[in-house]
């Protein structure tokens, strides 16, 4: 090496220092029900509400895709559903979209040593490729006793418990549960990653890094230590209100989304548990925010308090009986608008709320623009800089997929919504935040319809093929298609 390489390696291994870091946290399944967004009066999500505080809250921040699969996917590779084809939870993205350059991989291209643990692309097997990561925890399970074996390899599957199902819903099988299970708080599968993202904020690294969290609650089964249950004393514990004739404007698709798994509402009605399933979604919102808690205050004790960019989200929300579904997979407002939150260097104003509606398509370009990584092409989102810098910034709307030809074009104040039979539904979302009253047939809001309906992709990928199409092999990661 000359001694010019040498003076020019320097120089850059100190401005990759100088590169703010990036912890990446996410839930699962968490819609507005947290203290900042005001959702649901009375959750306790002190946690969350003080990273709000020291960063910008984007309150009318939605998913790509109401459902995990196509929601991760299309954030962490910067592309929506109608883009790469992937809109449904049973689809590999890496031998169907194989170009693809992901954001984490985009971040080891670009420098930065690049780690995770938990959900952070969606949890079963053959989702998320070890080349995506320097290192991955993978996912620690609440229920190891209902994961099935080809799924979660790396699971190690054990009797169920007595007292399994906990919630005492008769006939329900699988993952539709809650309650407390028996363990101690720190033993529930998310603490495990949170404990690895502990441990890599307590060492010394070499290069600038992104580092991502995923936690699995509120998801179901909504297992909580019994503390976080007595947060909300039953009697207290309010349903939400649902008018009988909601469904009554809503267009053919729209009513086939809202009934997918409605025995499940109508169980969970039928059996008095309604308020009882709400509460534990409030205790799974508490207990996820108190080991965000663990995490952030780990961040501050850390050497990278200062230099780390922190981005909080959820893949989408959660109806908990409102248009009788329990679940995401809809279009509506309770699906689609979930939390988002960016704190640390890039944002100029703290204890903000900026209320243009966003997507989390547009976190990979906000990221590749705050961190000043290599620009990337043919990206989906915009990025959110202007919105940190300015409360006044100018946005496009957030355009939702959910299925091949299904979009929701969400404004700051509407929403309107496109299924592929050509059904569309209006809401304003100023006076009618809960999508009650369908106004698309209302000649007076043609135009306005019109104008929504001009965001809607003209190309729209058709549905790529199911994992059922390949041979996965867990062991070597690789696919062959049968
Ligand atoms: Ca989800």
């Amino acid at each position: 090496m000359t001694r010019r390489q040498f003076l020019g390696s320097l120089a850059a291994s100190a401005a990759a220092r100088q590169k703010p870091n990036v912890l990446f946290i996410s839930v699962d399944d968490m819609n507005d029900w947290i203290g900042c967004l005001g959702g649901y009066n009375g959750v306790q999500t002190p946690n969350i509400d003080r990273l709000a505080k020291r960063g910008v809250l984007f309150a009318n921040a939605h998913c790509a895709a109401p459902l995990c699969n196509p929601s991760r996917t299309a954030l962490l590779l910067g592309q929506r559903p109608s883009t790469t084809g992937i809109y449904d939870n049973d689809q590999y993205w890496k031998p169907n979209v194989p170009n693809a350059v992901s954001l984490p991989m985009h971040f080891r291209a670009n420098g930065y040593e690049v780690a995770g643990a938990g959900k952070v692309f969606h949890h079963v097997a053959g989702f998320n490729p070890p080349d995506q990561w320097d290192d991955f925890q993978l996912q620690v399970f609440d229920d190891p006793w209902y994961r099935r074996d080809e799924w979660y390899p790396w699971n190690k599957k054990v009797p169920a418990p007595e007292g399994h199902p906990f919630n005492g819903l008769k006939n329900f099988q699988g993952e539709f549960d809650w309650g407390v299970i028996p363990a101690e708080e720190r033993e529930y599968g998310d603490q495990k990653a949170i404990d690895y993202g502990l441990r890599f904020l307590n060492k010394e690294h070499a290069k600038p890094f992104f580092l991502a969290i995923g936690l699995w609650h509120p998801h179901i089964p909504m297992f909580a230590p019994q503390k976080y249950f007595d947060l909300y004393p039953p009697d207290k514990v309010k349903i939400p209100y649902t008018p009988d004739n909601d469904l009554a404007d809503v267009p053919a698709q729209g009513q086939k989304f809202a009934g997918f798994r409605r025995e499940e509402h109508n169980r969970i009605v039928k059996e008095g548990k309604w308020r009882d399933g709400v509460r534990a979604y409030l205790a799974a919102i508490s207990f996820a925010d108190a080991m965000i808690g663990r995490l952030l205050d780990g961040l501050d004790n850390s050497a990278y308090g200062r230099n780390t960019i922190v981005v909080f989200w959820s893949d989408n929300g959660w109806h908990l009986g409102e248009k009788q579904h329990w679940h995401k997979s809809t279009l509506w407002q309770r699906s689609t608008h979930i939390p988002l939150i960016i704190a640390g260097p890039g944002t100029r104003q703290t204890g903000v709320t900026r209320t243009q509606a966003v997507s989390l398509l547009d976190l990979y370009p906000t990221l590749v623009d705050l961190c000043g990584l290599a620009k990337r092409e043919n990206l989906d989102g915009i990025s959110l800089r202007p919105q940190l810098e300015n409360a006044a910034a100018r946005r496009q709307p957030a355009v939702i997929d959910f299925m091949p030809g299904n979009f929701a074009v969400r404004d700051e104040r509407w929403r309107y919504i496109r299924y592929a039979d050509g059904g569309e539904e209006l809401y304003d979302e100023r006076s009618d935040p809960q999508d009650w009253k369908n106004l698309s047939a209302e000649p007076e809001h043609a135009l306005r319809k019109a104008e929504l309906a001009k965001w809607i992709p003209k190309r729209q990928a058709p549905m790529q093929p199911d994992r059922a199409e390949f041979d996965f092999d867990f062991r070597t990661h690789t696919y062959k298609r049968k």
